[in-house]
Parts: C-alpha cells; sequence; structure tokens
C-alpha cells in the first residue's frame, strides 16, 4: 500500500549498504589500470554501465527511454500524470583515469533515492525522473557536458553527432553502433527541477572538515584549442636562433597561462591539458603543435579578464618566435548561480539531519550547469579525499557518500510534492 508524503517520510533514509554495493559494481564494468575507472562515453565499456543500469532501472520498477543523444531517462510515475517531474541526474562515462565516484555517485543516488521510496512504499505527487547525460567528460568527444548542453539547446544534435575522436569516428557512429540512438527528441521534457548530486572534485568540503556541500554557482569554463605553426627542422644544425620553434612557443605559453591564472587567485584556473606535436621526431623542432587550454573562474568579469590576457599572450608570443597562431573555441559558459530556493531546501535538508555543511562554488563544470538554462537547478557535493579527482586514486567515504544521498532523498521528496 503506498503512502503519498506524510510526516514520517522526513526521518526516512537511503540505504548506504545497497548504494554502496551499486557504486563497486558499476566501477567494474569498466575498470582503469589502478584501481579507478576508464568507461570513456560511447565505448563497450560504457555501453556495459548502460546496460547495467538499465537494468537496475527496471528491478525498480522504472521505465526508460533513450533520446536522440543516447541519454538515459529512468521514470517513477507521481500521482499527478501532468505534473512536471523531479529529475536528479549525473553521468556515467569517465576519464581514461577516472574514479569510481565522478558522475556515477550522482546517477547511482538518483537510483537509491527511487530503491528507498520503494521499500517505503512511498509514492510522490510528481514524477521522479533519473538522467543519466551522454559524454559529460568530454575526453573523447570535446566539448564536455556535451548532450546536457544540447537538451539545453546551446549545440545542435547535428553538430554533438558529427563531433569525431581521436581515431576520427564521430559520436553519431557510436550511438549507433551500440544501439543508444533513441527514438526521443532532445530537450522536449520540461523539468519542474533538476537536482545533481557530485563529489567536489577539490579539498575544500574535507579541509572545513564538512559532509555536505550546498552548491550556490559554478565556475565559468572555456576551452580553447590553439595551433601553433612554425618550422621542423634539424634540432643540430639549425642555430638557435633561426628557428621558428612551435613548441617552444607553446612551452612559453603555458607557462604564461599558469602566471595568469595566479595573478588572479582566489578562484581562478588555467590549464594545460592536451598537447600534440608534429612530426614529434627527437631531432626534429616541431612544425606544428596543437594544445588545449581550459580556463575557469568564479567571478564574470574576471574570467572575461583572464580569457582576454590569455588570447593577448598567444598572439604576442606566437609573433615573438615567428610562428603562425589559430584559436578556436571549443567550449564556453559563464559562470552560473544556480536556483536560491532550492540550495535553500538542500541547506535546511543537511540542517534538519545535522550534517556539518557549507555553501560553496563548484570548480568543475557538471550537466547542472548547462540544465541550469532550461530549469530550476542545484547540487548537492560530497567531499573527496584530498579533493583529488580525474584521478584513479579518487575516494569517498560511505558515511559523506550516505550524508549527500540522504539531502538529495530529502530535498527531491520535498521538490515532488510541490
Ligand atoms: O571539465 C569539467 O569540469 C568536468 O569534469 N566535465
Ligand atoms: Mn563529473
Ligand atoms: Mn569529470
Amino acid at each position: 500500500m503506498s503512502t503519498a508524503l506524510s510526516a514520517n517520510t522526513e526521518t526516512v533514509r537511503i540505504n548506504i549498504d545497497r548504494l554502496w554495493d551499486s557504486l563497486e559494481k558499476m566501477a567494474e564494468t569498466g575498470p582503469g589500470i589502478a584501481g579507478g575507472c576508464n568507461r570513456q562515453a560511447l565505448t563497450d565499456e560504457d555501453d556495459k554501465g548502460r546496460k547495467l543500469f538499465v537494468e537496475w532501472c527496471q528491478q525498480a520498477g522504472l521505465s526508460v527511454t533513450v533520446d536522440q543523444m543516447g541519454t538515459l531517462f529512468a521514470s517513477r510515475p507521481g500521482s499527478d500524470p501532468q505534473a512536471a517531474g523531479i529529475y536528479i541526474g549525473s553521468h556515467l562515462d569517465t576519464q581514461p583515469t577516472g574514479g569510481k565516484y565522478d558522475g556515477v555517485l550522482g546517477v547511482l543516488s538518483g537510483l537509491e533515492v527511487v530503491r528507498t521510496l520503494n521499500d517505503h512504499g512511498i509514492s510522490t505527487q510528481r514524477p521522479i525522473v533519473i538522467s543519466n547525460w551522454t559524454n559529460e567528460e568530454g575526453s573523447r568527444f570535446a566539448p564536455s557536458m556535451l548532450a546536457s548542453a544540447v537538451f539545453a539547446g546551446v549545440y545542435s544534435l547535428e553538430y554533438a553527432h558529427g563531433l569525431k575522436d581521436q581515431a576520427g569516428i564521430t559520436l553519431g557512429q557510436e550511438l549507433t553502433r551500440l544501439g543508444w540512438l533513441g527514438s526521443e527528441p532532445v530537450g522536449k521534457r520540461t523539468m519542474h527541477a533538476y537536482l545533481e548530486y557530485h563529489i567536489e572534485q577539490g579539498p575544500i568540503l574535507e579541509a572545513q572538515h564538512k559532509t555536505v556541500g550546498v552548491v550556490t554557482h559554478c565556475q565559468g569554463q572555456s576551452w580553447l584549442e590553439v595551433t601553433l605553426t612554425g618550422r621542423s627542422a634539424h634540432t643540430g644544425s639549425t642555430p638557435m636562433t633561426m628557428r621558428a620553434n612551435a613548441g617552444l612557443a607553446m612551452a612559453r605559453i603555458i607557462d604564461a597561462v599558469d602566471h595568469i591564472a595566479m595573478a588572479h587567485q582566489p578562484n581562478a584556473a588555467g590549464s594545460v591539458g592536451q598537447i600534440k606535436v608534429y612530426p614529434n621526431s627527437r631531432n626534429v623542432l616541431p612544425a606544428k603543435v596543437i594544445f588545449t587550454i581550459d580556463i575557469r573562474a568564479a567571478d564574470k568579469h574576471k574570467f572575461d579578464r583572464i580569457c582576454t590576457l590569455v588570447r593577448d599572450k598567444i598572439r604576442e608570443i606566437s609573433h615573438a618566435h615567428g610562428v603562425a597562431f589559430s584559436i578556436e573555441k571549443i567550449g564556453h559558459y559563464d559562470p552560473v548561480e544556480f536556483d536560491a530556493d532550492m540550495t535553500g531546501i538542500i541547506r535546511q535538508a543537511a540542517e534538519d539531519m545535522n550534517y556539518p555543511h557549507m555553501d560553496i562554488t563548484s570548480g568543475a563544470g557538471h550537466d547542472a550547469t548547462w540544465i541550469a538554462r532550461v530549469a530550476p537547478t542545484a547540487m548537492i557535493f560530497c567531499p573527496c579525499v584530498g579533493g583529488v579527482s580525474h584521478n584513479e586514486s579518487e575516494a569517498i567515504s560511505p558515511e559523506w557518500a550516505q550524508a549527500g544521498a540522504n539531502v538529495l532523498l530529502q530535498t527531491a521528496l520535498q521538490l515532488a510534492n510541490t
């Protein structure tokens, strides 16, 4: 017999043993080489993880649909069939040297919320829908947070399907190959609210001895792909003063990006994560280099300033080294403020359950960053050990995971009955 929301639902809590077991089993679908995960978007490993998630959702009585970006939506009906749903989502794809919890904690905690409601026979007025967004990481197909961006109308479906990995395979081909090319048009769903539970991927919560992060904002993010074209030449016989050394110019730019970010602390970052050198031969000066610059900042003015300074430096250093340059903007979003009413509910839920909590700005990007454009959106953070993430040693504790998942449960319950 199901009961609508009643006073005792405030004491309902998730089953951490079941959630932890699901996290461990999901990790086995795409193991890394050092205890973490390598389940990159639309690989055979991602396919295994998706199938396992769908199996669990069906066991929990959810109906699963797939949209044209391969995003999965697992729905638990509410008592009001006309009511827009409460969405709880994140991503199952990982970095090549990823951890077990980045993204996965949010998707499987959404499932744990449903499993808990089922255990207690609790029905809600609004449907509850768990989403697994395709290609959040952006490591195989850039840019990151791709499917949520298409859902939010930022990129077209054609653009997204045409993106190629480093082997020249398109995202659309992989969706078709694996059978995840759904028929549901992307972005037609109306969300009453979107919640994302995620690991912090930084050191603040742990250092401040907080168990729950109330995420009020997300840093802006800009991804640039820079190509420098110099002249290949002999490393031995070419005088130092007669070189057009694209590799050296890149090194100077990498250093300049770091200096610019350091000059704009706190809450700013500048990094270069991907480098390609041509011809990449030990005794040939690089003729061409292609590298990515990742800029982050929480304050819009600071963010814009850093982006401008970085572009100026690329131009200045390229000229100084006699190399040609081109800059392609791969992905870009301004700093985001999440829904204040929802962060208020999250903060109160943490307070009511006596979880030490604090407001925090997300350094990393998330699908919530884009969904905030089309629905009231908020995030909950779980601390992670040493702030380490995008590293196979990424670690959280069951106590931490449980706290945020309980806050997610109570927040979803409240939103699902308004
Ligand atoms: O890049 C990011 O911040 C996220 O991991 N996609
Ligand atoms: Mn993530
Ligand atoms: Mn990530």
